[in-house]
């Protein structure tokens, strides 16, 4: 079938304000062509993130209505604990705002000057968390991992050669945890094998160090493991959530990806004491550990939502949509960073607009031109965010990849938005030739993407 029918009806409609390209040309340039500063009733398709936008169900606003907002031990805390629970096993389940705030209280427990955190690759904020406290993020993602074009089932995958050697070589006692971020987002939304995580969890569990799991798109990693590895085909994604989950000693998750809900997050541990001392961090900065920063009607939504995203239609309208936004892609030849990830689709710029320098940021010109063209928004991950300026030298070093990422908000736009969105991209693809390159005409010092101003380069 080629039409992907989308497994929910809508009963409640938020209205989208039309812009004439005109307008966009003046909104664009009002906001230094950044498009974090363009206010969202500016854009017509909102593809800047997948985080915190999914639209809740019925039942997700009945739960809301249900909440109880006690201070200590309310009964949406138990709901929210026991399906967790169901899930990861993991013993000890201590919610947060979100991911941030669950990465932030682990890495102040267990990080600090002289100790190295491996992974896949760390998201930014979990690399700046570990960073804030003076320790050192590694990535040891597969070589397959770093190439766009390149087909590989897995391509989340962490090095465990690597890996195994860079335990030898730092020390197994200057290593406090090795996360896997599932799927890898900085790395294309790409899946890791269970192989992998359980040969990853042998590796560590020689050396005595915690395997923890950055678990945001914990489903969606199920889902692919169920259609790409042997022996999986027949199981459920629960199952498979709960087998991935059972090799590691805890988790960070920001539910605003898998749990369907617009704010929320936990940390999850076996570790007593550990546990104990992440609560007594939680009561200083969060809240009380039976709500963590969260309303009680927010428990009870995230309960819900776990439940919903493992439902096997719902993974499968999900998933198939990047696919079919690829399949599409590749008939109108646009390169883009092969397969497509769970969450989103990443062009890749430099194949894209080959005519423009790294150093000018070819991602940034197609995301402004796919804003100019069509009001269309999604979000440079190349330069702008992951570049580095040497400050003695001057040098620019680039990243490996100049992307750019279209992340699909869960349940909220169907599938004749993305046939707009290709239609988009096909007219900015035809016009590359004109595209031009951006430079900085202010830039923070940190985090430097989401303030910057650009102008063009003639
Ligand atoms: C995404 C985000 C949201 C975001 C965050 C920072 C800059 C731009 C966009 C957030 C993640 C994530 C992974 C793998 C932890 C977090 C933090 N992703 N791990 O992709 O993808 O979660 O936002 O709830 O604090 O747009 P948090």
């Amino acid at each position: 079938m080629k039409t992907i029918i989308e497994p929910f009806r809508i009963k409640m409609v938020e209205p989208i304000k039309m812009t004439t390209r005109e307008q966009r040309e003046e909104i664009l340039h009002r906001a230094g062509y950044n498009l974090f500063l363009i206010n969202a009733e500016e854009i017509i398709i909102d593809l800047l993130t997948d985080s915190g936008t999914a639209a809740m169900s019925h039942n997700q606003w009945a739960g809301i209505m249900r909440g109880d907002e006690s201070y200590a031990g309310a009964r949406s805390y138990h709901r929210f604990f026991e399906k967790v629970q169901e899930i990861t096993n993991f013993k000890h389940i201590i919610p947060t705002h979100q991911g941030r705030a669950a990465e932030r209280i682990l890495f102040e427990l267990i990080a600090g000057p002289g100790k190295y955190v491996p992974s896949n690759t760390h998201f930014d904020t979990t690399r700046a968390n570990i960073e804030y406290q003076a320790a050192e993020a590694v990535d040891l993602v597969i070589p397959e991992g770093k190439d766009p074009q390149l087909i590989h089932p897995f391509k989340g995958n962490i090095d465990l050669t690597r890996l195994e050697n860079f335990i030898r070589h730092k020390g197994a006692k200057n290593i406090p945890a090795c996360m896997l971020t599932i799927t890898n987002n900085s790395g294309g939304g790409q899946p890791v094998s269970m192989e992998n995580i359980r040969k990853t969890k042998e590796i560590l569990a020689r050396y005595g160090i915690p395997l923890f799991l950055d678990a945001c798109r914990f489903a969606e990693n199920s889902y692919f493991i169920k259609k790409r590895e042997p022996g999986y085909e027949n199981k459920s994604c629960k199952e498979i959530a709960q087998e991935m989950f059972s090799y590691a000693d805890g988790c960070t998750m920001s539910a605003k990806k898998d749990a369907l809900v617009n704010i929320g997050g936990f940390l999850a541990m076996n570790d007593d004491d550990l546990a104990m001392k992440a609560r007594n961090v939680l009561i200083v900065t969060e809240g009380f550990p039976t709500y963590g920063g969260l309303a009680g009607r927010d428990l009870e939504a995230i309960a819900q939502g776990l439940e919903e995203v493992l439902q096997e239609d719902y993974l499968h309208y999900r998933i198939r949509t990047a696919e079919y936004m690829g399949e599409h892609l590749d008939l109108i030849g646009v390169p883009y960073l092969k397969p497509p990830g769970g969450h989103a689709i990443y062009l890749d710029a430099k194949a894209f607009a080959p005519h423009i320098p790294v150093e000018q940021f070819p991602g940034q010109a197609i995301a402004c031109q796919l804003y100019t063209e069509g009001g269309i928004r999604s979000c440079e991950i190349g330069g702008i965010m992951f570049g580095r300026t040497d400050p003695q030298s001057g040098d620019y070093f680039p990243p490996a990849m100049e992307l750019v990422r279209l992340a699909f908000p869960r349940r909220v736009y169907t599938q004749s938005h993305f046939d707009y969105v290709l239609e988009i991209i096909e007219a900015v693809y035809q016009k590359r030739k004109a595209l031009r390159g951006f430079r900085f005409t202010y830039q923070a010092p940190v985090l430097r993407h989401f303030t910057a101003k650009f102008e063009v380069v003639r």
